[in-house]
């Protein structure tokens, strides 16, 4: 059977679950949190598998792969069952892995800041300085690591934070456009470009930043559609987040300032 490596919160490991649970594989579950800057968290081979340290990493046998999108397009042809997430036509395959694309083209990037600015900054302010030290000497991606620091001596001041937010104004208001005319993402059917950027807005939604975007009703009305598959239930509300409370009361407080750098021309 499949295992997963991974934890509640994360949105690279919610959309890897929506994957597995969508085509209704069995998988087993092993939680790997560090992200309250706890690297004991982690086996002790976790970076012969995924030198970055980070999950998602999914286990197939002897056969280890990292990087979410990465899984779902091997989940996607190592069990090819009839419930499929990838469209057969080549324009459309094109058209999923371009929405996908931005990701690694910096929206993922742009969530980590927006969450280290908003909330994480809080935990790592409250660890342990010696346990802290040792996660940072083990985050290999030196970006990361520069980012993290900046964001969490600045929070909302960070330099970092309004390309962040933009990054995400432009990607809304992308997929609300395109949503006006297609059902979905890649087209006509629900594929794993869906299932990859949903996990934004959850996020984002958990910040109680959704009054950003409440115009957008497209956007809005196909986060909906997706919030009510049963595989959105048992991948993301499920497994729920263990930082919720802070992430709630931490947006609130941030939310005025966030809605100003949202509104900002640029
Ligand atoms: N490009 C990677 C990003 C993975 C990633 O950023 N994982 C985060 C959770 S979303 C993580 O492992 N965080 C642990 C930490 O920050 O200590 C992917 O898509 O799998």
């Amino acid at each position: 059977m499949l295992t997963l490596f991974h934890y509640d919160r994360s949105t690279a490991a919610q959309r890897v679950r929506l994957g597995l649970e969508e085509k209704q594989i069995e998988w087993n579950s092993v939680v790997v949190d560090t992200a309250l800057g706890d690297a004991s968290q982690r086996p002790d081979d976790f970076h012969q598998y995924n030198p970055k340290g980070l999950i998602p990493l999914l286990k197939d046998g002897d056969f280890t792969i990292p990087e979410s999108t990465l899984i779902l397009e091997y989940l996607e042809d190592a069990f090819q069952n009839e419930i499929k997430l990838r469209p057969d036509d080549p324009k459309e395959i094109a058209q999923m892995r371009l929405w996908m694309r931005k990701i690694e083209d910096g929206i993922h990037v742009a969530s980590r800041t927006i969450g280290v600015c908003i909330v994480n900054r809080h935990f790592y302010q409250n660890t342990d300085k010696k346990q802290l030290a040792e996660y940072y000497s083990k985050m290999r991606d030196g970006v990361r690591k520069s980012n993290d620091k900046i964001n969490t001596e600045m929070g909302l001041e960070s330099p970092l934070l309004l390309p962040s937010i933009k990054a995400f104004k432009h990607l809304f208001s992308d997929m609300n456009k395109h949503l006006q005319t297609h059902d979905w993402l890649a087209g006509e059917s629900y594929s794993l470009a869906d299932i990859s950027l949903v996990v934004y807005l959850t996020r984002l939604g958990s910040f109680q930043m959704a009054p950003l975007w409440s115009e957008m009703t497209a956007l809005n009305n196909w986060f909906d559609k997706i919030a009510a598959r049963p595989a959105y239930q048992k991948a993301v509300i499920d497994w729920g987040d263990i930082t919720a409370e802070k992430r709630r009361s931490e947006g609130n407080a941030a939310f005025e300032e966030v809605k100003k750098l949202w509104q900002q021309d640029s």
